[in-house]
């Protein structure tokens, strides 16, 4: 339906859409870059005129007055009206709208995206349905999310590093960290990105209306390997998924499980009295 405005898309280079969102974002660009198209015409005519009706030799003298007339006052005002209406009666109302509506948790598919030099880990709740706690000092080759071991809700937690499946037609909310420095969690498909932000914790939201494999970029420059920093999003059927899912929380019930004779206590810092660094998985959208 929008086949012929969306060319100026594909001369763009978007990939095709794969969220339910996606082709309100492809209507905007379009509209943008031929509304940008349309002035840049308007404006280059503008200029062929003044040129040829303010030649020297018509005018040989400069006239320091200039024009005499309200009009363009008025045509600036327009502008500033114009513009002013776009913003505060459009463009923020449906930006906050996309910011702080999110689908109710019970219907979406819940994830940590944490983000690191670089590359991507995800950390989906299990069969529980609950995240494990998650202290930075618990961080280590084998627990890169810091996943306390004496959290019994940590311990069906699903880790993987850099691919994420999820279901076709369900929202994902994703709640973006970082371990050090500003990443930005990019889904070039989905038309979304947030910045994830060390000490921050940032919820984004999408759903998915086609199966197949997506790319996941890093949207900021983040140090020398940011060029490498790619993951993938992986849209399954739902049975598919459930598969997927079932798989990794078995294995991730052997890997969770304590070594038989573990000190009970290995880590000092996963004293009871450390306060929780995890606040409530249900996105706020601050
Ligand atoms: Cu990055």
């Amino acid at each position: 339906m929008m086949s012929s405005l969306a060319l100026i898309n594909e001369f763009l280079g978007q990939p095709p859409n794969a969220s339910e969102h996606g082709y309100q974002i492809d209507h905007i660009i379009e509209f943008a870059h031929w509304f940008m198209g349309a002035l840049f015409v308007g404006w280059t005519f503008f200029f062929v005129f003044v040129l040829i009706r303010f030649r020297r030799g018509r005018h040989s003298k400069a006239d320091h007055t200039g024009v005499r007339s309200g009009i363009s006052t008025h045509l600036e005002f327009s502008v500033v009206l114009i513009e002013t209406v776009l913003l505060i009666g459009f463009a923020i109302p449906l930006w906050a709208k996309r910011v702080n509506e999110f689908p109710p948790t019970q219907d979406a598919i819940l994830v940590h995206a944490v983000g690191q030099q670089f590359n991507w880990t995800f950390h989906m709740p299990g069969p529980d349905g609950q995240f494990g706690r998650r202290d930075i000092s618990l961080v280590t080759n084998s627990n890169p999310l810091g996943i306390d071991p004496n959290d019994l809700a940590g311990k069906d937690d699903i880790v993987v590093l850099g691919e994420l499946h999820v279901p076709v037609n369900r929202p994902v909310i994703i709640e973006l960290s970082s371990k050090d420095v500003i990443h930005n969690f990019c889904l070039p498909h989905m038309r979304i990105a947030a910045d994830a932000i060390p000490g921050y914790l940032i919820p984004m939201w999408f759903k998915p209306v086609k199966t197949g494999n997506y790319e996941v970029v890093c949207g900021q420059l983040c140090g020398l390997g940011h060029y490498s920093m790619k993951g993938m999003v992986v849209v399954d059927e739902p049975a598919e998924y459930q598969t997927w899912l079932k798989e990794r929380a078995e294995l991730a019930g052997t890997q969770n499980a304590p070594a038989p004779g573990a000190p009970k206590t290995e880590n000092p810092a996963a004293r009871p009295e450390q306060k929780p660094a995890q606040p409530a998985p249900t996105p706020s959208g601050e």
